[in-house]
Order: structure tokens, then C-alpha cells, then sequence
């Protein structure tokens, strides 16, 4: 109906009042300018405003080389995209229209197509073997150097971490010999005697300096045991078992004394401070911990999913583990 009724209403215009002026022209080649403007302010801004939100130094020993490949990653997509944003913004203004000015008829060229081919061709091939490089050691999960094999079991909305115990083996376990009334909350085979010294616990203690090979299950759904901190991620996944493995570098004891943590915690201390004088909730004061999150959208409570980790030196982490109840003993204690 618009349209016809447009249509119906052309003759009564100009003749050329839908075709853009020179003026037009020139007033939208100088807001291309004013966007280009904003758009680098935007990108300062961001700097200035947002980078103490990212994470510190990275507490595990592959950590290092995860961040490097970032940082180069985005050092590369930061200068390309400055500068053809500023050529982009730029040859927008030049060529703008003009009355009488008509557009240069070009084919092609095989020396432009081969540069601006063959430079991304290298940077990308640079970028990818680089990755594919860091991946493959990174995802490297063996069993020398004897490293702490560890379990992580994600449920809907929890963690649970299991140790080997004296053996450091872990009993066989499925969820079908779940069986709440014995304690038996990750299905252990009670018949395996692997099982018998397998410690389940709420809070993971590592020691520090020592290789851990993560075994992730889940009950459900998909999880993701994310450790932003370790700068480690893998998904868990029903029905099978998923392995990431690494060496935490940095004690929490440490980690609380680095300039950038502890300026994260004062500020959040002030932001619970405040709440605290206004009767809110959450306003206790935060300490700073290292922390497994789920990071796969799991269900309504996902966004509380989560296990503190403490990491240590070998000796508290003996006291710790010698200190905690084997599941022979959870099961006989239930019996
Ligand atoms: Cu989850």
C-alpha cells in the first residue's frame, strides 16, 4: 500500500530529489571521518577502561606460552584492522560522489592479487602452525614424569574431585553404581581395590610444582571444567572420560601477593564495602582464590558452579590429603 502510494505521489516531485547532491556526498564523506574518529577513541577507551578486568599471570606451566599466542594473535588483529579501517574510512571521503565524476573502469590486477594474497597467506600459516604447535604440547596428556591423576565430576550444579589416595589409581567408576545411601555419590565399584582409598572431597588442593592429570566425567549434560587461572578448559562430557593435564607454577599464598591481584581484591573490597554499609547482600570481603568454573551453559544454577582450588607447597598438600577420609571408610562408616 506504501508503494503504490508512492509511486502514485512520484510526479509530483523534482525530478531529481531521490539522487544525493554533492553536498549530500561531502557531508556523508566527512561523517565516514567522524565514525573512523569514534571508533579508535572507542578502542582507547576500552584500553584505559577495561584491561584490569583481564586475568594475571597465568599459575601453570604451559600458561605462558597459551598467552603469548594470544597476545601475538591480537597485537596482529589490532594493527591490521587500524590500519585498512583508517584506508577503509578514507577511500569512502576520496571517492565520494561528484557531479560529472565517473568511476575508473579496472579489471584486475595480478600484482595487487598476488600481494594482498600471498601476505595474509603467511601471517595465517604463521599463526596457524604456531597454534597447532602450542596445541599439540599443551594437549600432550602422558603418565610420566608421575604425575597426580585427579578426577573432576560435573553434575547439575556441583563439582566433586576425586584422588587416587596411597596408589594414586583411580577405582573404576559409573554412574549406575551411584548408590546415595552408601555414600557412594560418584558410583566407585566398590569390587574394584583401587577404589578403597579413593579420596572424593569438595576442595581441590594441588602442590605446587607437581604435574596433575585431570580424568573428567559428567552425570548429565555437557559441563566444561574451565580454569581460567591455569588457563586450562576441557568439556565433560556423559559416558566418557576426558583428560587435560597440567602444572600449577604459582601457590595461592603467592598469587595473593601479586601487585595486579591484590589491586583486583581492594577493589572489589571497596565495591562490598559499600554494599555493606547499605545493608545489601554479598558484602562479605573477598579473597582472592583460584577457582574451577563451569563454562558450558548447563542449566538454571550454571552460573554457580563452581570448586575452590588451593595450591601449595608438597607438605601442606600431604597434611591436607592424609587429613581426608578415604571412601572405604565413607562406606564402611555408612554401613
Ligand atoms: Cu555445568
Amino acid at each position: 500500500m506504501t508503494k503504490i502510494f508512492e509511486f502514485s505521489q512520484l510526479k509530483a516531485k523534482t525530478a531529481n530529489s531521490e539522487v544525493a547532491s554533492d553536498e549530500d556526498n561531502k557531508n556523508n564523506g566527512y561523517l565516514m571521518f567522524g565514525f573512523l574518529v569514534f571508533i579508535y577513541l572507542l578502542t582507547i577507551f576500552c584500553f584505559w577502561k577495561y584491561s584490569k578486568f583481564l586475568l594475571p599471570e597465568a599459575a601453570s606451566e604451559h600458561g605462558g606460552d597459551y598467552d603469548q599466542l594470544m597476545l601475538w594473535s591480537f597485537v596482529i588483529i589490532f594493527i591490521v584492522q587500524f590500519i585498512t579501517q583508517a584506508l577503509l574510512h578514507y577511500f569512502a571521503f576520496k571517492y565520494r560522489g561528484e557531479e560529472g565524476k565517473k568511476a575508473l573502469f579496472y579489471a584486475d590486477n595480478d600484482r595487487l592479487e598476488f600481494i594482498w594474497t600471498i601476505i595474509p597467506v603467511i601471517v595465517l600459516a604463521g599463526l596457524i602452525i604456531w597454534g597447532l604447535y602450542t596445541w599439540t604440547n599443551i594437549m600432550d596428556v602422558n603418565e610420566e614424569d608421575d604425575p597426580l591423576i585427579v578426577e573432576l565430576y560435573a553434575q547439575q550444579f556441583n563439582w566433586t574431585a576425586r584422588y587416587g589416595g596411597a596408589d594414586n589409581v583411580l577405582g573404576d567408576a559409573n554412574v549406575r553404581m551411584i548408590d546415595i545411601d552408601r555414600a557412594n555419590v560418584l558410583g566407585l565399584d566398590e569390587s574394584d581395590p583401587n577404589a578403597a582409598d579413593d579420596i572424593i572431597v569438595k576442595e581441590l588442593h594441588l602442590p605446587v610444582g607437581r604435574k596433575v592429570n585431570f580424568k573428567m566425567r559428567s552425570q548429565d549434560v555437557l559441563h566444561s571444567a574451565y580454569m581460567p587461572h591455569f588457563r586450562a578448559q576441557m568439556n565433560c562430557v556423559p559416558g566418557m572420560i576426558t583428560e587435560f593435564s597440567f602444572t600449577p607454577t604459582i601457590t595461592t599464598a603467592e598469587m595473593r601477593q601479586k601487585p595486579e591481584v591484590m589491586e583486583k581484591v581492594a577493589r572489589t573490597n571497596a565495591i562490598r564495602a559499600e554494599r555493606a554499609a547499605a545493608g545489601e547482600p554479598n558484602s562479605d570481603p573477598w579473597e582472592f582464590d583460584f577457582i574451577l568454573l563451569c563454562n558450558k551453559i548447563c542449566g538454571k544454577s550454571h552460573y554457580n558452579m563452581q570448586m575452590k582450588i588451593i595450591v601449595e607447597s608438597e607438605e601442606d598438600y600431604q597434611a591436607w590429603i592424609e587429613s581426608q577420609t578415604t571412601f572405604g571408610e565413607t562406606v564402611t562408616a555408612a554401613e
